[in-house]
């Protein structure tokens, strides 16, 4: 997979050189090239950016240093393959384990982070009639520009590549990604020593019963998603439940509706 990310920070950019990002470059299977979008200004001063029409606070990124930049680096790709444009913004669409691997299927992605307000309009629209275009958010919170967002979206996207993640580690068993147990978040883990600072493991975990091990485990998942993610609980389709699951559901304040999912009454919710 080929990656260009174009921005006024590119030192902001250099830990894709390290951890796993990087151990994918090294061992080939990620080429990474980041561009300074100053280089393709013209002025004196470099200028990226310039005040909003209509008024208000801040500064929107102008466009044409962008389409300059795009330009270079569409064209360096030999004009026979097209890439995907991703582009960070609290006003994007959910960044999820699902977008993750549509990204890790697609050859070339180009990432545009952007400071102050945004970047002009017209260069979304411009591109997006040669291109597909993602605007993505990783979270409901703002940043003071997208580079840290092209980490997250790049290190969630590398390991997902053939090659990339060793045996040891895989994937098919985290919190989000498809398969994974009823879309439940991950519950605790445990390893040696068997006591540290007087804390003990939960003895099921030592009792050599499979059945019971993974009942815990599920019943554990469960106990977190309540009380860190209930929209997944509400969200959870009542075929991935047993009688087990509903019961443990009922005793946290749980009620069946009508249609088999789950929901809480108000005044649970509250508490
Ligand atoms: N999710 C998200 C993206 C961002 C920004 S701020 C400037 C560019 C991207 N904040 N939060």
């Amino acid at each position: 997979m080929r990656l260009d990310v174009v921005t006024i920070f590119p030192e902001y950019l250099e830990p894709l050189n390290v951890s796993l990002v990087g151990k994918a470059r090294a061992r080939g299977r990620l080429d990474v090239r980041v561009h300074d979008l100053r280089t393709f200004t013209h002025d004196r001063h470099n200028t990226v950016d310039d005040t909003p029409y209509g008024g208000g606070p801040g500064m929107v990124m102008k466009p044409e240093p962008w389409g300059e930049a795009l330009d270079s680096v569409i064209a360096s790709g030999g004009g026979e393959e097209r890439p995907t444009l991703v582009v960070p913004t609290p006003s994007g669409r959910p960044f999820t384990q699902e977008l993750a691997v549509e990204f890790s299927r697609r050859p070339w992605l180009v990432f545009t982070p952007a400071r102050y307000e945004g970047i002009d309009r017209r260069v979304i629209e411009e591109y997006g009639e040669r291109l597909d275009v993602f605007e993505v958010s990783i979270g409901d919170y703002v940043l003071a520009g997208g580079e840290a967002a092209v980490l997250v979206i790049t290190e969630a996207v590398a390991r997902l590549l053939p090659g990339v993640l060793g045996n040891a580690e895989s994937h098919r068993d985290d919190s989000f990604a498809p398969g994974a147990m009823a879309n439940l978040l991950e519950g605790p883990v445990y390893t040696k020593p068997p006591e540290w600072r007087g804390r003990g493991i939960p003895e099921v975990l030592v009792s050599g019963h499979h059945g019971k091990i993974a009942r815990w485990r599920r019943d554990q998942a469960f106990r977190r998603t309540v009380a860190n993610r209930p929209d997944l609980i509400e969200r959870c389709d009542p075929a991935e439940l047993d009688k087990h699951d509903r019961s443990l559901l009922a005793a946290l304040g749980w009620r069946e509706l009508p249609d088999g999912r789950f929901g809480r009454p108000a005044e649970v919710v509250e508490e």
